[in-house]
């Protein structure tokens, strides 16, 4: 019989021997999985198997409590060297694998550099901001400046000053946005010439290109949002001959010289007195009682004039015993549509690029 230590340390180099030998299983398994891993996708797979949580050799690890402690530091210093080795063969099996994918990628896909680039067509400008660019060129060719001023306006610069009375049909709700605060979307750009003569002493010659809002249902004619150009010229002696001569020349610019034009009288509150402007129909360029769309007058309506009322001048501080002036008004849609035969506004609005393309 052999003393009881005797056995002991027997049992103990049994359990060492088995552990290693189990060891060396697991290292040599996983080190075949890892060769034998064809792909990138078959690497990622042999993962968990090789060096998980769940692998043979951390399941080693887990056994070392079963050894007396005096073993257990170097029976653990083996495990983890063999793990170790798994680990570094994992890495260079898996950068082999990623460079031949790459190679491989290199080899199978490949850019033609001389195929024709996609082509990005150059786009081109609105037909409004043809129109309001040509607008200023020919009012600027004549000494006049650009002035602006602000979409929200107060009822005092866009109807009060301007001599549109309380009662004045224009300032209806149905013609007006009205906001809080008692200010409003501006129905006309006449509050910037408003607010430069406020800020300027005449002689001064201006125009006031801008959006203007009033509420109107949408046809082929209205838009509740639309441009306007106004003009406004005050000097000293300053009369109807000066308007009709500024206009006439206008019309001529950006219509062409041969077509004839007229001056009506007319009203508006804050001109006086005021005319109306006509262009020669340029589809029947006459009486054509036929025509629709001058609908048989042989004139078409391009503008709104006058002299400026002396009661606007006054209420700016401009005294007009000193100085007169004209004003003037026109819609940009309109003046577009007649330009390019532009059956509808709603088609400057709807971003239809074929419509668009024909300006580019
Ligand atoms: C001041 C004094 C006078 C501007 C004017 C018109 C006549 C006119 C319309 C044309 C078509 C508006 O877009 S439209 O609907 N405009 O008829 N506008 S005189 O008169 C002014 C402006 C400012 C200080």
């Amino acid at each position: 019989m052999l003393p009881r230590a005797a056995l002991i340390h027997i049992v103990i180099i049994m359990a060492l021997e088995e552990l290693a030998e189990e060891l060396k299983q697991a290292e040599r398994a996983a080190l075949a999985t890892i060769a034998a891993a064809a792909g990138i996708a078959a690497i990622e797979r042999a993962r968990p198997v090789a060096m998980g949580k769940n692998s043979a050799m951390r399941g080693l690890l887990k056994r070392l409590g079963g050894l007396p402690a005096a073993e257990r530091p170097q029976a653990g210093q083996i495990i983890n060297q063999a793990q170790a080795r798994v680990e570094s063969a994992f890495e260079a099996k898996l950068a082999e694998l990623r460079e031949a994918e790459m190679a491989r990628q290199i080899e199978t896909q490949s850019v033609d550099v001389t195929l024709p680039g996609t082509h990005a067509k150059p786009g081109g400008l609105h037909p409004l901001t043809l129109t309001l660019i040509e607008i200023e060129r020919i009012f600027t060719s004549m000494g006049y400046e650009i002035a602006s001023g602000p979409d929200v306006e107060t009822e005092h610069n866009n109807f009060d000053a301007l001599n549109i009375k309380p009662d004045h049909p224009a300032r209806d709700m149905h013609d007006t946005f009205y906001l809080d605060g008692g200010r409003i979307l501006r129905t006309h750009t006449s509050p910037v010439q408003i607010r430069h003569m406020l800020a300027h002493k005449p002689p001064l010659a201006i125009i006031a290109p801008g959006r203007v809002y009033r509420v109107d249902d949408i046809d082929a004619t209205h838009s509740p949002v639309f441009l306007q150009v106004e003009g406004l010229l005050i000097d000293r002696g300053v009369s109807m001959a000066q308007l009709k001569g500024t206009l006439t020349e206008f019309l001529h610019a950006i219509f062409g010289k041969e077509l004839a034009t007229r001056f009506r009288a007319s009203y508006f509150p804050f001109t006086e007195p005021s005319a109306e402007v006509d262009v020669q129909c340029f589809v029947c360029r006459g009486p054509d009682p036929d025509c629709r769309i001058c609908k048989g007058t042989g004139w078409l309506e391009v503008l709104g004039s006058g002299l400026v009322h002396p009661d606007v001048l006054r209420n700016v501080g401009i005294d007009p015993r000193e100085f007169s002036g004209f004003a003037f008004g026109m819609g940009v849609e309109r003046i577009t549509m007649l330009r390019y035969g532009i059956p509808s506004i709603r088609l400057f609005y709807e971003n239809d690029i074929r419509f668009l393309r024909q300006f580019a």
